[in-house]
């Protein structure tokens, strides 16, 4: 997969180079990322990449002359046509569904934007998605292209080891994580579940199961709605939505 990452703050993804999944990857040639500064496509002195809202109003907007010329000067540098996409809060709301349909492709083209926005002509003309990762403000699109690139390298064949598959993603089996404990069996007087130190296997997967279904009715209900679970789960949800429902 190739990453090709238009920014006003190009220095911003060099933390995520240098670190963790992303850098075995690049390492090893399952990924490529390539940071491109929207500013040297500008054509002023001043190097202008924003401006004023036509109508008015507050804040600046980033030009589209600048984006739409960066993406035409790379295009050429791997698979054309490619996914374009525009990092806005007005985008569809990530999710890990849609960080495998971006690992599809072989070329992503990430368009971060700054500012009060981004030229609309650039949401319709040039992107071909927009994705937002949630309903918080934040001061511009790169932490969020920055979230996009792991979520979707992780997803790459070859990325992880098969010891730590995409498959056993608490997300993709639908229920959240059940609780993970490690050594000392007794730390500061705060003990481990007995249940997870008697070696009887099948009781600590039955242990398990339960802790996740009863972590995902408290927290997060609305992931039960697209889970998989057999009749006996059906049935002990039921049993204790009610005592959630009156919380
Ligand atoms: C406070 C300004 N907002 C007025 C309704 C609009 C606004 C414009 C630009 C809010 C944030 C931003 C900058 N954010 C992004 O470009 C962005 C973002 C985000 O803020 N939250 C979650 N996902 C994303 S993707 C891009």
């Amino acid at each position: 997969m190739r990453f090709d990452i238009l920014t006003l703050f190009p220095e911003m993804f060099d933390c995520l180079v240098g670190t963790s999944i992303l850098k075995r990857a690049i390492e090893r040639g399952h990924v490529s990322l390539a940071t491109y500064n929207i500013r040297d496509w500008t054509h002023d002195r001043h190097h202008t990449a924003d401006d004023t809202p036509y109508g008015g109003g507050s804040g600046m907007v980033l030009k589209p002359e600048p984006i739409f010329e960066a993406v035409d000067s790379i295009k050429e540098d791997g698979a054309w046509p490619a996914p374009v996409v525009l990092l806005t809060p007005q985008g569809r709301l990530f999710t890990q569904e849609i960080a495998r349909e971006l690992a599809g492709p072989d070329r992503l083209i990430l368009i971060c934007g700054r500012y009060e926005g981004v030229d609309e002509r650039v949401h319709r003309y040039l992107a071909t998605d927009e994705i937002s990762i949630g309903d918080y403000v934040l001061s511009g699109g790169e932490l969020p292209a920055m979230v996009v690139v792991e979520a979707v390298t992780r997803l790459l064949p070859g990325v992880l080891g098969s010891a730590a598959s995409p498959l056993d993603d608490s997300h993709v089996s639908g229920l959240l994580e059940y609780p993970q404990y490690t050594r000392p069996a007794v730390y500061r007087d705060y003990p481990v579940p007995e249940i997870l130190l008697s070696g009887n296997h099948a009781q600590i997967a039955r242990w398990r199961r339960e802790q996740s279904l009863r972590r995902t009715l408290e927290r997060r209900p609305d992931l039960l709605a697209k889970a998989s679970l057999t009749p006996e789960e059906v049935r002990f949800v039921l049993k204790n939505s009610a005592r959630e429902l009156v919380k």
